[in-house]
């Protein structure tokens, strides 16, 4: 379906032309262009055939995923570490657990498009393209972290990366994703806003002001339930009324989908058919995500409200990156060999971001009066 856009140019097929117009230099614009018609065929792909074809997956690309599910687990595990060396200060929560979430969405992801989420954000950072080490810098408090130290884990952005972090107050950032959104529609640079909470934060009252907006003025953006069961320390079925969160877009005719949060194809499936519907100008989609956090909510948390035995089960029986590296190896899509390849790979990443976060300077007393808004 086409649509027309402000100015009388269709908002599915820009070309090249359109992304200069924007500001972008001629080979960006090229390159932008050819990207947008990929992550089209992905989309259309799904109205026309059905779920994404697994097997259609270059192996690369299956490879790639493998790689970020995993930079995302040793880096979390290595920022848990720092944490426990007293090198990081402050609040810390992991994700270890989630990565299929975000890395699932990314076949779907546009240099355009904008992710915004709360402040369990590591690892969408490091799915922007955001550089471990400049992250890690910033979990350490030093200059040459993404907030120049100041920022911590809950206060990072990348401009660049089209990245707008990182928020504490719970569901403070969906309001603010609703807004880039209404950005994107007003700039018609083919962008969709991507915006990220939490099981608790999906109760917040400013979510649903943001639903009306955004269904009433057909706003580009997806709306993401990360569901991992609990916030703090009570879940889902002690905090919310109803936990069929996919829902709870209908009185404004959002349509919402519930996917397997354990499962990287599934979440592409979704993500191709709810980015697919933001994108082609209909307005808002909602995707209800189960999936599982094993640590405790923050790393002062002793997770005393689940037993041992509930996380060892998802552990043993769903863990997404085990699920997926079974899944490589029983269709004889990569042999062991190169799937140890990668893990040596990523492990020399994180080890070097570790290396340049402990090494790197603090911030410079003078930095103490920088960056105040008044
Ligand atoms: C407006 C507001 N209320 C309360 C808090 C305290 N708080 C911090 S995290 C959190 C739980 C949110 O859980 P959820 O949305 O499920 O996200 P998760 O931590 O599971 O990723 C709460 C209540 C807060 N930061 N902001
Ligand atoms: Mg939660």
């Amino acid at each position: 379906m086409k649509k027309t856009g402000r100015k009388g140019r269709t908002m599915i097929d820009a070309p090249s032309g359109h992304f200069k117009e924007m500001g972008y230099d001629k080979s960006r614009a090229g390159i932008m262009a050819a990207q947008l018609r990929a992550v089209k065929a992905v989309e259309n792909s799904y109205e026309e055939e059905g779920p994404v074809n697994q097997k259609k997956q270059p192996v690369a690309e299956l490879m790639n995923y493998y790689e970020q599910m995993l930079l995302i687990r040793r880096f979390e595990e290595r920022a848990g570490q720092l944490y426990g060396m007293g090198l990081i200060g402050g609040f810390c929560h992991l994700y270890i657990g989630q990565e299929a979430v975000i890395i699932g969405l990314q076949k779907c992801i546009q240099p355009q498009d904008t992710v915004i989420t709360g402040y369990r954000d590591h690892g969408h950072m490091l799915a922007c393209g955001m550089d471990p080490k400049g992250v890690m810098a910033e979990l350490t408090g030093r200059a040459a972290g993404y907030s120049r130290g100041k920022g911590g884990s809950m206060h990072m952005f990348s401009r660049e990366k089209n990245f707008f972090g990182g928020h504490g107050i719970v569901g403070s950032q969906v309001s603010l994703g609703t807004g880039m959104a209404f950005g994107h529609k007003y700039k018609e640079d083919q962008g969709v806003c991507l915006t990220f909470m939490g099981d608790g934060g999906i109760n917040q009252g400013q979510v649903y002001e943001s639903f009306n907006m955004a269904a009433l003025w057909k706003l580009p953006v997806v709306y993401i339930v990360e569901d991992n069961g609990y916030a703090m320390g009570t879940s889902v079925a002690r905090g919310s009324a109803s936990g069929e969160f996919h829902k709870r877009g209908e009185p404004y005719g959002i349509p919402g989908r519930v996917v397997d949060g354990m499962d990287l194809f599934a979440v592409q499936e979704a993500g191709a058919w709810a980015l697919g519907h933001a994108r082609s100008g209909n307005g808002p989609a909602l995707l209800h995500i189960k999936t599982y956090r094993y640590r405790g909510h923050s790393m002062s948390d002793p997770a005393n409200y689940r037993t041992k035995e509930e996380v060892e089960k998802v552990r043993q029986e769903q863990d997404p990156i085990e699920t997926f590296r079974q899944y490589i190896l029983s269709q004889k899509i990569a042999t062991e060999e190169t799937l140890k390849g990668i893990e040596k790979q990523v492990r020399d990443t994180v080890a070097e971001a570790a290396a340049f976060a402990q090494e790197s300077p603090e911030p410079d007393a003078a930095e103490l009066y920088t960056d105040i808004l008044i």
